[in-house]
């Protein structure tokens, strides 16, 4: 068995004007797609592996052969962080998590106001060198925190459980942002699907 590519969870155009049809359809249909073939290609030599979900490969890099490692900790990341991605977000979304949620208390706890957290996550999203991703997710301790990972490196791979995620490798915001990352990240905020984010955060309380 090899892994799948999952299909959007909207239309091309669901996140316009924020997100431009064009720059999603690449994304997905080209980039992340290229990532599942890599992925698919690097386990040929260890089907053994294909039986477990991509995420448990990040989880445990060092039980994967070394002569792929890297190509799945990279391909593996690639497939498995934009699934992440596509899925934090949503049309007609954006704003805050729902009131009185758990995890909106998470984050006035943590972070005091929401807009404090908003301008964290985006400063430390933008200053992120090169090619990476930007996250919102639970430590060992089950203590929210903001951070960043190069490449395609996954927070799970670290033992973190990611809760919500922006891509800001150029090619998640380069047609329609050209070098503007910050001004991709703040039209970011307008399709964060909270619902989701809300779940995944309740979800890890069990
Ligand atoms: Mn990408």
């Amino acid at each position: 068995m090899t892994y799948q590519l999952p299909s959007l969870p909207y239309a091309y155009d669901a996140l316009e004007p924020h997100i431009d049809a064009r720059t999603l359809e690449i994304h997905h249909d080209k980039h992340h797609a290229t990532y599942l073939t890599n992925l698919n290609k690097a386990l040929e030599s260890a089907p053994d592996l294909q039986a477990k979900p991509a995420e448990d490969l990040l989880k445990d890099l060092n039980a994967v052969p070394e002569s792929i490692r890297l190509a799945v900790r990279n391909s593996g990341g690639g497939f498995v962080n934009h699934n992440f991605y596509w899925e934090s977000m949503a049309s007609n979304a954006g704003g805050e998590p729902p009131a009185g949620s758990p995890v909106a208390a998470a984050i006035q706890k943590a972070f005091g106001d929401f807009s404090v957290f908003k301008e964290k996550f985006s400063t430390a999203t933008v200053a992120r060198f090169g090619s990476g991703w930007g996250w919102l997710s639970l430590d060992k301790q089950g203590q929210l925190i903001i951070h960043s990972t190069a490449n395609q490196d996954s927070p799970l791979t670290e033992g973190l459980m990611p809760l919500l995620t922006c891509d800001v490798w150029e090619h998640a915001y380069y047609l329609k942002y050209q070098n503007r990352r910050a001004d991709y990240v703040t039209a970011w905020w307008s399709v964060v699907n909270w619902k989701k984010v809300a779940e995944r955060y309740a979800a890890a309380q069990k």
